[in-house]
């Protein structure tokens, strides 16, 4: 490459080139240069937030010397790459993963304390990277950090929206939406202003014949707007790898229509121009499961494909191989159907603009994607509408038609009888106005489709897919169930527990070989440890309880039972069955002898999560639980009996507090409706026993657990259908008990009686889609078994520490290795050299 500095001149550069901090003294040293320059701040004026941003540019710093070095051993090494293109990245905070991964973490502590700080106070300064909405952004961010761990040269493509998702407040009960703008000093990017990439919209297709009589296919005019590259370094975790996160941000391309435009006084509309392009990455849409066709989200969409597929395509160029062999360096997963225009971009790229031809290009595309589903709720199956891709992207909808036309004549030759199997399995509905179903065109552009937990995958063969079984035969199809980082969910959010699983077995290798917990069976009777097990587990309730006490303003007893539902709050994932559920405890209470009241389980019952800003029924579930705890929480008949708390603004931070205080959690979706759950491994890793049903990976869970450990409730997913069907044509009624919770709630004891009529009909006369109803019976049987069992602490303990010696599984590197063994074909580089230079120096 012409940029790189002659032979002769490299021993200057080698001489130095930064080696990067190791002790205190150091580290303090590279902290406070930066505080007094980079910042501009001094002793005298240095808060909490300065020395945050010191201690991260020093940690910053430290791991771009490492990314550096992974990027040209990557290339060097020339294998082949796998790019995960996720429109959600749900990084959380960087710096307490950075020092926990470059095993700095006690030098900074130490070097902090010199300067006068605390380092839970730094890392708390940390503003959240909170792109993502839920688990499928989180289970992003989990697979960058075991691709880094793991040593895998694979980057992240994804948008750097100006807002992430909204920040919650509750304000009388209700979800208020604040606009989460997070850029205002974030040290873990890099922008690359000489990384960009023009991306075309509108415009009409010109096709022509050339002198050559040559086919020739141009997109032309419409409007251009840039992708600017900023990089986010992913530090793996005891390696030196360190890959990296290239988010694309919009900007008005700076071409001579827009100088044109100034020039001729046309200020405003320039202007105006500049904002429509920024409008593009400006925020996340805060929906999850469920997809609403906004054409602003269609141009997101294409916007950070064409770029990634742009570079990808390229870094491929400068390795001057055939495009043959595209697919043996190359590897892209689609992170759902959103990015599935990628498959459309590659296509064109190498048909339009490279001049390959049709099937030759087809096999390529074919080869290099792999499709992941994230969910069988059929509204959040993404389809646009034609009209809509036809005035954006009108190369492209002729692009959808011609993959469409092969794949259905294909079909067609080889069911030659079946005229309904077209109509099922073509690309295009055939609805008014037509709609392009993406889910359809990223299986057929794929070489393979997996779901995301046994009964999932199951599950996307036997009923949405169906179809696409018959027509290619079921190898097409694959299960990798969903995994978790332990680095952040145990060690980083649990270092007592982390420390303790540690000492008794020898080392920290558990964290990056997860099935080593396994070794903790052994220590099950062993009465020392066991009671410093519960113990942490006590330190983790009352660090919640002070939370509770800060964010809320009131105290719950850290020694009553923990019972936790954290997540998007959602329908199908039935918090409203939860709050009914404590409406109904509540009752009994009330309705109780002191005496009685005296056996009780005490019990704090945790809620949080964010509402899509325009799903109005789970707003009004919120409003419920907020109403309920009002109430509940002030009668002095409940006491410490009882105790209601919505936690605001669910985030992953929050989730690093909230996760290892639980003694129970809540995974109770309608069987056959949560993909996978990954909560629940996060809840269990920490030593929290769930209550859930026959869903997702609960499942799996319930498996590699032992049933004795889980406390499952619930009808299972085959008899969903049979179900709903009688709440229309059978005698359906609604349980006695679920009913008098319903009068309950209408007499108006926590307020608002109109304000829950719709919760109460959607079951009582609409057909309780959620099996709300069904379940309720079985869901309180099953808590009242918790409560017997919690009273058999050294029992419960027992329990507790055998399901954590058992989720080795459920690691994301696991994953990861599943990925790349059976869908992206690749292998982890060396890094063995690396490492020994490194302990050399
Ligand atoms: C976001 C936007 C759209 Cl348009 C559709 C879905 C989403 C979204 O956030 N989905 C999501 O989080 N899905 C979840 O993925 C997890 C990871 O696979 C699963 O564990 C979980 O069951 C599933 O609901």
């Amino acid at each position: 490459v012409e940029s790189s500095i002659p032979e002769h001149m490299r021993e200057a550069w080698k001489k130095f080139s930064p080696k990067g901090f190791t002790t205190k003294d150091e580290f303090e040293s590279e902290a406070v240069k930066h505080i007094e320059t980079t910042l501009a701040r001094s002793l005298f004026n240095c808060d909490e937030l300065a020395a945050y941003s010191g201690t991260a540019l020093a940690f910053r710093d430290r791991l771009i010397i490492d990314w550096n070095k992974t990027q040209q051993r990557q290339s060097f090494a020339d294998q082949k790459r796998l790019y995960y293109l996720s429109l959600e990245f749900l990084m959380g905070r960087a710096l307490d993963n950075a020092m926990l991964n470059v095993g700095l973490k006690n030098v900074a502590k130490d070097g902090l304390a010199d300067l006068g700080f605390r380092i839970e106070d730094i890392i708390a300064q940390e503003h959240d990277a909170a792109l993502g909405n839920g688990g499928l952004g989180r289970l992003a961010a989990c697979f960058l950090d075991s691709m880094a761990t793991l040593n895998y040269a694979a980057w992240g493509y994804g948008l750097r929206y100006r807002y992430g998702i909204f920040k919650q407040e509750i304000q009388d009960g209700y979800q208020v939406e604040i606009p989460d703008y997070w850029l205002d000093f974030n040290p873990w990017e890099f922008p690359r202003h000489d990384v960009s990439v023009d991306v075309q919209f509108y415009g009409w297709v010109n096709k022509y014949t050339n002198d050559e009589g040559k086919q020739i296919v141009s997109w032309q005019d419409g409007e251009i707007v840039t992708a600017t590259a900023y990089d986010v370094p992913v530090p793996g975790y005891g390696t030196p790898t360190v890959n990296n996160l290239r988010l694309w941000s919009s900007k008005a391309s700076s071409g001579e229509f827009d100088f044109a435009k100034f020039n001729s006084g046309e200020y405003e509309s320039a202007v105006a121009d500049e904002q429509r392009a920024e409008t593009i990455s400006a925020v996340l849409y805060p929906n999850d499961n469920l997809e609403r066709g906004k054409e602003l989200r269609l141009k997101q969409q294409y916007f950070w494909c064409a770029a990634s597929l742009h570079d990808i395509v390229r870094r491929f160029k400068k390795s001057k191989r055939k495009w043959s062999e595209f697919s043996d360096q190359v590897a892209i997963q689609l992170n759902d159907t959103h990015p599935t225009l990628a498959i459309v971009e590659l296509q064109r790229i190498l048909v339009d603009m490279e001049g390959l031809g049709w099937d030759e290009a087809w096999t390529i595309v074919t080869s290099t994607f792999g499709y992941t589903n994230h969910t069988v709720l059929p509204e959040a199956l993404e389809k646009w509408s034609v009209p809509l891709i036809q005035n954006l992207l009108p190369r492209h909808l002729q692009i959808i038609y011609e993959i469409n036309l092969q794949f259905l004549q294909s079909v067609e030759k080889r069911f030659p009888k079946d005229r309904d199997l077209l109509g099922r399995v073509s690309i295009i509905e055939e609805s008014q106005p037509k709609m392009v179903r993406m889910a359809y065109l990223a299986i057929i552009g794929s070489h393979k489709v997996n779901g995301v937990a046994e009964l999932h995958s199951d599950l996307i063969k036997t009923t949405i897919f169906k179809d696409f079984v018959k027509v290619y035969g079921p190898d097409k199809f694959t299960n990798v169930t969903n995994g978790i980082t332990p680095r952040r969910w145990l060690h980083q959010a649990n270092p007592r527990l982390s420390e303790l699983i540690a000492s008794k077995i020898g080392s920290y290798e558990f964290l990056k070989d997860l099935t080593l917990l396994n070794k903790l069976e052994p220590f099950v009777d062993d009465k020392e440890f066991k009671k410093e097990w519960a113990e942490i587990k006590y330190a983790n309730k009352v660090r919640l309880a002070q939370h509770i006490q800060t964010t809320k303003g009131y105290s719950v007893n850290p020694k009553a039972l923990f019972d936790i539902q954290v997540k998007r709050i959602h329908e199908y994932k039935r918090q409203q069955l939860n709050i009914f559920g404590v409406i109904h405890r509540y009752m009994a209470i009330k309705s109780m002898s002191p005496e009685e009241r005296k056996k009780l389980v005490p019990r704090v019952s945790v809620f949080g999560g964010k509402a899509a800003p325009g799903y109005w029924m789970a707003k009004t579930i919120i409003h419920l639980i907020n109403k309920v705890g009002e109430v509940v929480n002030k009668d002095p008949d409940v006491g410490d009996l009882l105790k209601v708390v919505f936690l605001e603004d669910y985030n992953v931070s929050k989730a690093e507090i909230i996760v290892p205080a639980s003694d129970i959690s809540e995974h109770i979706s309608t069987a056959g409706t949560e993909a996978s759950g990954t909560s629940n491994m996060k809840f269990v890793l920490n030593g929290g026993m769930i209550i859930g049903t026959l869903d997702g990976a609960n499942i799996e869970i319930t498996r590699e657990i032992g049933e004795q450990n889980i406390f499952l409730f619930g009808n299972l997913s085959e008899d969903v259908e049979d179900l709903r069907h009688h709440h229309f044509y059978g005698d359906y009624k609604v349980n006695p008990e679920l009913v008098k919770v319903f009068d309950c709630i209408k007499k108006g004891t926590f307020g608002d009686e109109g304000a829950f009529g719709a919760l109460i009909s959607g079951i009582v006369e609409h057909g309780d889609y959620y099996l709300v109803s069904d379940d309720f019976n079985s869901y309180c049987q099953t808590q009242d078994l918790i409560d017997e069992a919690y009273k058999d602490q050294d029992a419960w303990v027992t329990k507790s520490i055998t399901s954590v010696a058992r989720m080795g599984f459920f690691t994301s590197d696991r994953c990861i290795n599943e990925y790349a063994d059976t869908i992206w074909n690749i292998e982890p580089l060396d890094v063995a050299e690396e490492k020994e230079v490194r302990a050399r120096t």
